[in-house]
């Protein structure tokens, strides 16, 4: 089958914003290219690629940032009504909790993330604030589904949306370098929803991560 298009994002690795790419490729029996040669950030900023991306970012597809080229490639498969939902309804709860995940847990994540990255230099003040904010997003999310449910808004036989993706890809980032062992045990829901997104068929490389015993500290990644 030929590729559906090409992905700009670093080759060999799984860019964090790039997973739900990926998964939403892989419900829809897609093949998304990464050009063979674009394996390290300078690439973005080659005139090339400028000139397609002015922006200079990655992951990026036909134009588009992470979120809509995961929704582009949602669309595009026969999987199409159970990741963006079967009707009016379904859509706009999809992106209820997309744009939720995208401007509140994601950008706590970021900033909890990019210094144990080694992206940025360390802010106390800033850390503190995430370290809030990461919680409270992230009890809502355990709130929503504690009433036992697999999914943000699929029925538990449906299989995951793309705000499950979407809300993984985050939560994958959060797993790697924070969320310990004993801040686990606080969102007993929210892991029992991320170990199911790991069991779907073709998503376990994507959302299974080693669990960690404790966090990691600012530039330790
Ligand atoms: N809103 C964009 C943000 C993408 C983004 O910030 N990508 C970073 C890598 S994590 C990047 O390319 N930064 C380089 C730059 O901004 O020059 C998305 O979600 O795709």
């Amino acid at each position: 089958m030929a590729p559906f298009g090409t992905l700009y994002t670093l080759k060999g690795t799984i860019h964090p914003r790039a997973r739900k790419i990926f998964a939403a490729a892989a419900l829809n029996g897609l093949e998304l290219e990464v050009p063979a040669d674009f394996n390290t950030s300078a690439a973005s900023k080659t005139p090339g690629f400028l000139a397609k991306f002015p922006l200079g970012q990655i992951p990026a597809f036909e134009g588009k940032a992470a979120t809509a080229i995961a929704q582009h490639v949602a669309d595009s498969g026969p999987q199409r009504e159970q990741l963006l939902g079967r009707d009016a309804a379904a859509r706009a709860l999809n992106q209820q909790w997309i744009q939720f995940n995208d401007l509140q847990f994601e950008a706590a994540v970021k900033d909890l993330a990019r210094w144990r990255m080694g992206y940025e230099i360390y802010s106390a003040e800033r850390e503190a604030k995430a370290a809030v904010d990461v919680r409270r997003w992230l009890h809502h999310y355990e709130v929503h589904l504690g009433s036992g449910r697999s999914w943000f808004v699929n029925e538990d036989g449906e299989g995951p949306s793309l705000a499950d993706l979407v809300v993984g890809g985050s939560f994958f980032l959060l797993c790697r370098l924070y969320m310990d062992v004993e801040m686990r045990k606080e969102y007993p829901n929210v892991l029992r929803f991320y170990e199911g997104l790991g069991k779907v068929p073709g998503l376990a490389e994507l959302y299974t991560v080693p669990l960690l015993e404790k966090r990691k500290e600012p530039g330790q990644d």
